[in-house]
């Protein structure tokens, strides 16, 4: 699947687009797969943002207190010139396109989107907490975290993607 659109790449090479930021999917209510593209496609055709690298998609067990079926996942990595609240508001619009209701907390979901790093920040605000403050403990992000980017580096943490799965593997 390429999302890169036609003209793309010149445009943002003459702009700047500041931000590098890494985005977690996940979908676990009906076609999967097509919402993940969908949400790819999306990001992958806003002016603001570049996408430069995806993961291949996963197939996970639930993690969590809810019993719900298994998860596709994947993670990919953008440039961007959006704030990170803007970013989170765009991302949040996608998951309502994509038909998606908040019913339960850690419940199924059509589409989900999370920033797990946006460049080295990190805050404590509850609607936006940076570094995402689940990833370091899911293998369904570390996984293809480190497909695409072994060496970024968990600020709050100091260590990079293939340690904190290799941290996670040893306690599992
Ligand atoms: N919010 C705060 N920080 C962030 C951030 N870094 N990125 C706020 C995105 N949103 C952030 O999220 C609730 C609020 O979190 C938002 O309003 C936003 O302002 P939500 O997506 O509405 O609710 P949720 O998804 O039910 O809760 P949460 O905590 O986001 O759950 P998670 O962490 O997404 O976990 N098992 C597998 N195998 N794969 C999965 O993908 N996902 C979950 C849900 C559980 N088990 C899973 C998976
Ligand atoms: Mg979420």
């Amino acid at each position: 699947m390429e999302y890169r659109e036609d003209g793309k790449a010149e445009m943002s090479a003459g702009k700047k687009l500041g931000h590098t930021v890494y985005v977690g999917l996940g979908s676990n209510i009906g076609d999967c797969e097509g919402y993940l593209d969908f949400a790819l496609k999306k990001m992958a055709g806003h002016p603001r943002i570049e996408l430069d690298r995806v993961s291949t998609f996963i197939r996970t067990k639930p993690v969590g207190p809810v019993e719900q079926p298994d998860f596709l996942n994947a993670c990919a990595r953008l440039q961007t010139s959006l704030e990170a609240g803007e970013l989170l508001i765009f991302l949040q619009q996608l998951e309502q396109e994509a038909g998606r209701t908040r019913e339960i907390h850690w419940g199924p979901r059509t589409l989900d989107l999370d920033i797990l790093l946006y460049d080295d920040l990190v805050s404590d605000d509850k609607t936006l907490t940076l570094p995402h403050p689940e990833m370091h403990k899911r293998l369904f992000v570390l996984e293809p975290m480190c497909e695409i980017a072994p060496e970024a580096v968990h600020p709050r943490l100091g260590k990079s993607m293939a340690k904190l799965r290799e941290d996670l593997m040893k306690v599992e």
